[in-house]
């Protein structure tokens, strides 16, 4: 009896927990992929849904205790945050970013009532023009360009919103709006000439750099404000509309010889601190690649990685490989980079389309 109720209590307690802290584990098969595909193309309804799961994520209390993130979109902020030096510069750059999206629209999907996949800025159409951009619409988008001193956004659906989670590492008291400072030529870097430039590229030593620096600062630094800090800019919700199409430009590399590049993963696991980095203004054909404005950067004594933050982990060496782990610190499970090669594998299980 007494062992029978102690049993019972641990399966109550085991129910509980996976219940409410441990996200369902993957399926073992996937079957029905989720497909993603981009803004431009979902219908007004679709993407009202989607606003309206993000602001959701919002408005849902944090569950996780990590430190500063008051909510459920914070916690996918936060995630971004703690391991930021360890996910950019490196060759887990796109893994981790790859399984940061996955982690999000599953918050969506599972906490929020989304019944959609994440889409994806199709930024080439906009370079050069992000300004005029659909997804910047203020009724059916995220709300355009920021103004005034502060910068911030004066209209669609995150205005009232307020974060405190940056610049960099740093928090501010009080919260900020979302800032941004939308830069047309800087959005140039997005275009189809600096993503042919990084297809043409053999291996994923040469394929990742070209594709965090010239495609991945278009988004970041065409948007610009919050969306220009390294480590905090998943406080702008256009943060997952940019990594998700980064995300299919790895995977559309990928397809390419695939067989051979669902293995073919490496790069440094540690990078220089981010203030010492010095980047090149040339993409590898010799494009021109243009920065925005070095004071709408986040300050450079908030960039560097503080003490305690966490170094990689399951590499055997200095070096990225496919047993690298991923941490999602409890939004989602952990995982390998070994596990986020295949989009349409067991862990992920969608498509671009
Ligand atoms: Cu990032």
């Amino acid at each position: 009896m007494q062992l029978s109720l102690t049993l019972s209590l641990v399966l109550l307690w085991i129910n509980v927990v996976s219940a409410y802290s441990i996200p369902r584990a993957p399926a073992a098969k996937c079957r029905k992929k989720l497909r993603r595909k981009p803004w431009h193309t979902l219908s007004t309804k679709e993407k009202k849904d989607y606003i309206d799961a993000e602001l959701c994520l919002i408005n849902k209390p944090a569950t996780l205790g990590l430190p500063d993130a008051t909510n459920r979109f914070e916690e996918l902020q936060q995630i971004h945050r703690i391991p930021a030096a360890i996910s950019h510069n490196v060759g887990a750059f796109l893994p981790y970013h790859r399984l940061h999206m996955h982690a999000h629209e599953l918050a969506m999907r599972e906490e929020c009532g989304y019944k959609g996949a994440q889409p994806y800025w199709d930024e080439p159409r906009d370079a050069g023009n992000f300004s005029k951009s659909i997804v910047l619409d203020p009724v059916t988008g995220f709300g355009g360009d920021g103004s005034g001193p502060e910068r911030c956004i004066t209209n669609g659906p995150f205005i009232e919103y307020k974060n405190g989670l940056g610049p960099g590492y740093s928090i501010s008291t009080p919260k900020r709006c979302i800032h941004r400072i939308v830069n047309d030529t800087v959005s140039l870097s997005s275009g189809q000439a600096y993503v042919e430039t990084c297809m043409k590229m053999k291996y994923y030593i040469d394929f990742w750099p070209c594709v965090e620096m010239a495609p991945h600062l278009g988004g970041h630094g065409g948007v610009g404000g919050k969306m220009l800090d390294a480590i905090s800019s998943p406080g702008d919700p256009l943060f997952y509309l940019h990594h998700t199409w980064l995300d299919k430009l790895w995977w559309d590399w990928q397809t390419l010889d695939l067989p051979v590049r669902l293995q073919d993963i490496s790069g440094r696991n540690v990078a220089p601190p981010l203030s010492q980095i010095v980047l090149p203004n040339v993409n590898p054909d010799g494009l021109p690649i243009v920065f925005p404005p070095l004071d709408t950067f986040p300050p450079f004594d908030t960039v560097d990685a503080p003490p305690g933050s966490p170094l990689p982990e399951g590499d055997p060496g200095n070096v990225t490989t496919l047993s690298h782990k991923l941490n999602m610190f409890g939004v989602i499970p952990n995982a390998t980079i070994r596990d986020v090669m295949d989009i349409g594998g067991p862990l992920l299980c969608y498509e671009y389309v």
